[in-house]
């Protein structure tokens, strides 16, 4: 596919920096900048060799816009696979809509957002899976987004789904053969040797299943609400967290009274704290309104942490009542992750702490407990491990391929499903048609995923995420 027109856009964010980048693409490129373009040697540009740099002056007539390097990629060797012309200038912002203008006025017209990714996806640079891997890497902000985002860019998700999709493109054809020869009854698609593939593909698209719920979670944060009575420090909890005063706190009860969130990373992955209206009885309406606001946020998040003023325990009697209130939580939340916080640790007596302990102790079988001192930042370290520990970050490490992008998902669980039609015929004796019926769907939805398949509605929908320029 040959898009006819060049595009012009700014590659580097807007406003002044030291260098920007201006960035065209299309048949036209290098010969619309060579138009406006002097070089140090008086060399023109359409007769510079492609992946070249040259210095020299962008020119509107007589009149001098900015001394310039310019990169020179000639297509089809060049991330759109079209010519393209970079353009390093001055980073003012001046320049930069001058020079911008000044391709306008010659030429070129503005790209639309994505658009340089979009012409590398429809010229074969690219499959849809890693162009849409780009805009993953844009907008990661910590190494386990990255780390996932670059893997993917690179290819390798998709070379696994294209692989499969090719022997199973192969079995599928064979099946088809098979119909046209019916009358004679032969095989040309030797059974054992699908039914072994079909097993493969099974285990695999298991696999990048599971994975999203790591890869969900580690692209959009894990949301994780501080909850608990009014005073027990939930507030110096995600102070402490995020190592800045970022929400209010004062010996009154009740000083939260809207939900406070921020993000921070462990270890690479990040965590979304939420810091909530403290719950209990109360005639303030405000107040009344932030608490039900905080019970929308336990939903919404994936772990609790469920927070106790320590020095308030003083008795069997309290822990008791504990108890109660924390059995009332887990049946409410019965899929969340709950840890049990014991907050205000510094103020506990020693005694009192081994008698919380024995106590916590049957209940602890099922609930993580751990002693903190928000204030102090005591225990905050060991409840970050343990926020750790909750998700599995085994796939990360080994480096296996994580499905991150929910599209994706989609597409792999109506995969499976055709697959496991297909299985189900088989071990029923469907006969060759019908099996290829459901092979084709499994085909379709693979194809999805790289782009093989995809609809004009489907690629405006994800290119529009994209910035300007990229
Ligand atoms: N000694 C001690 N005091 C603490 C600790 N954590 C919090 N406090 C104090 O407890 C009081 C209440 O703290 P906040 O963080 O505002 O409590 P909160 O749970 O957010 O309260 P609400 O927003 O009203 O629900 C403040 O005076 C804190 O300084 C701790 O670990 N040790
Ligand atoms: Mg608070």
């Amino acid at each position: 596919m040959i898009q006819q027109d060049t595009i012009v856009a700014l590659a580097t964010p807007s406003g002044a920096g030291a260098i920007a980048i201006i960035r065209l693409s299309g048949i036209d490129a290098i010969t619309i900048a060579s138009n406006h373009f002097v070089s140090r040697k008086g060399k023109k540009l359409v007769h510079q060799k492609t992946h070249t740099i040259v210095l020299g002056h962008i020119v509107d007539g007589n009149r001098v816009l900015d001394e310039v390097l310019v990169s020179i990629f000639k297509g089809p060797n060049s991330y759109t696979g079209e010519n393209i012309v970079e353009i390093s200038c001055h980073g003012s912002t001046y320049i930069q809509q001058e020079i911008i203008q000044l391709f306008l006025r010659n030429g070129c017209r503005t790209a639309d957002a994505g658009e340089f990714t979009l012409r590398a996806f429809l010229n074969g640079k690219i499959d849809l899976s890693q162009a849409e891997a780009v805009a993953d890497v844009i907008a990661s902000d910590n190494a386990a987004s990255h780390q996932i985002a670059i893997q993917q860019m690179r290819g390798g998700f998709s070379n696994e789904i294209k692989e499969l999709r090719a022997e199973l493109m192969n079995f599928a054809s064979l099946i088809e053969l098979e119909l046209d020869f019916s009358e004679e009854d032969v095989e040309f698609a030797n059974r054992d040797q699908f039914q072994d593939l079909i097993n493969r593909i099974t285990l695999v698209l298991k696999r990048l299943i599971d994975s999203f719920a790591v890869g969900n979670v580690i692209k959009n944060g894990i949301p994780v609400a501080i909850v608990g009575e009014p005073n027990v420090g939930k507030s110096t909890l995600l102070n402490s967290l995020l190592n800045e005063d970022r929400a209010i706190v004062s010996d009154i009860a009740g000083t939260t009274r809207d939900t406070i969130e921020d993000e921070i990373s462990i270890e690479g992955i990040g965590f979304r704290f939420i810091d909530t209206a403290g719950i209990r009885e109360t005639q303030d309406i405000v107040e009344g309104i932030g608490i039900k606001k905080t019970f929308e946020k336990i939903k919404q998040a994936q772990v609790v942490l469920y927070l106790v003023d320590g020095s308030l325990m003083t008795g069997t009697k309290e822990i008791a009542l504990l108890k109660i209130e924390i059995e009332k939580i887990k049946n409410q939340f019965p899929q969340k992750s709950i840890l049990l916080l014991i907050n205000k640790a510094d103020k506990i007596a020693p005694d009192t702490t081994t008698l919380i302990s024995s106590e916590m102790e049957t209940l602890s079988a099922q609930l993580k407990t751990i002693f903190i001192a928000a204030k102090t930042g005591e225990g905050v370290e060991d409840l970050k491990g343990e926020l750790l520990g909750l998700i599995n970050t085994g796939a990360l490490r080994n480096n296996e391929t994580i499905v991150t992008n929910s599209r994706h998902y989609n597409s792999l669980l109506k995969a499976l499903e055709e697959i496991q039609k297909v299985q189900y015929g088989m071990d029923a004796g469907f006969s060759g048609d019908l099996l290829a019926i459901d092979i084709r769907q499994a085909l379709f939805h693979f194809g999805e995923i790289t782009g093989e398949i995809s609809s004009d509605d489907l690629l405006g929908n994800i290119f529009a995420n994209f910035c300007i320029g990229k």
